[in-house]
């Protein structure tokens, strides 16, 4: 983000806070977010190297604009304040996982939970209990240490793991999630969930594939790009 030219004056301002704290918590979210970052693509790397093999496709993320902050806070009815901020919005820094495999998903979020350095504070399954709304995502908040030069912050980051097929239909139901503004016309809802369920079998046939074609596999060389 430019702070040079301040460009969330209006919503920093909506936030009570000075321009230093503000640099000083989305600094914090920006070093938690690489942090994480690194450890999946160091995993990832891991992964080539021992397995010959990717569980990430790839890896996105995001610093939430003040503009979201403030309105996820109003949203829950808190006021805007950086202490608000900090404790109530969950997904300042947010990481979207996307993986080819269903059984990657676990597999990441395992490996994720069993790094010294992140404590995990909640974690939601919408894959094996999917939203009404057709939904599928693994979802963990973490904490990592971000290390100051004079403290140690715990700082707050959202995971989100799921399929490329899963990320395919989120991306198109959210974009008409909000074109609507969260009234979407009964036809097109109906329509998503059964996209929901075709990106299910999908997941589910291309799983059972790979899975056969695990034990085929001799001398193949994947030069990916
Ligand atoms: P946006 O616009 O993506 O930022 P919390 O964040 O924990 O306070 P909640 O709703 O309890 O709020 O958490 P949950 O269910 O884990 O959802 C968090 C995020 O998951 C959402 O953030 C969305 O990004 C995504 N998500 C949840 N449900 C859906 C859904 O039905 N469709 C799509 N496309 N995405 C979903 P935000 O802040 O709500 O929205």
């Amino acid at each position: 983000m430019d702070y040079a030219e301040d460009k969330h004056k209006e919503e920093r301002e909506a936030m009570n806070g000075s321009v230093d704290s503000w640099r000083e918590v989305i600094l914090v979210y920006t070093s938690a977010l690489h942090q994480v970052q690194t450890k999946l693509e160091i995993l990832n790397d891991e992964f080539q190297h021992v397995h010959r093999y990717n569980p990430i496709e790839h890896i996105k993320g995001r610093i939430k604009t003040p503009e979201s902050i403030v309105k996820k806070l109003k949203k829950n009815g808190r006021e805007s304040t950086i202490d608000n901020m900090i404790q109530y919005v969950n997904d300042i820094a947010g990481i979207r996982i996307i993986c080819s495999f269903s059984s990657d998903i676990y597999r990441i979020a395992e490996i994720l939970r069993n790094q010294k350095d992140i404590t995990v504070i909640s974690e939601k399954d919408y894959i094996t209990y999917p939203k009404a709304s057709g939904y599928k995502s693994y979802h963990m908040i973490v904490t990592v240490p971000v290390y100051l030069s004079d403290r140690t912050i715990d700082a707050k980051v959202e995971i989100q793991i799921r399929t490329v097929a899963m990320d395919f239909w989120a991306s198109l139901e959210h974009k008409i999630h909000y074109k609507f503004e969260g009234n979407a016309p009964e036809n097109l809802k109906k329509e998503l969930v059964d996209c929901a369920k075709m990106v299910s079998d999908l997941d589910n046939r291309m799983e059972q594939l790979n899975e056969q074609i695990q034990g085929l596999e001799s001398g193949y060389e994947n030069e990916e790009y």
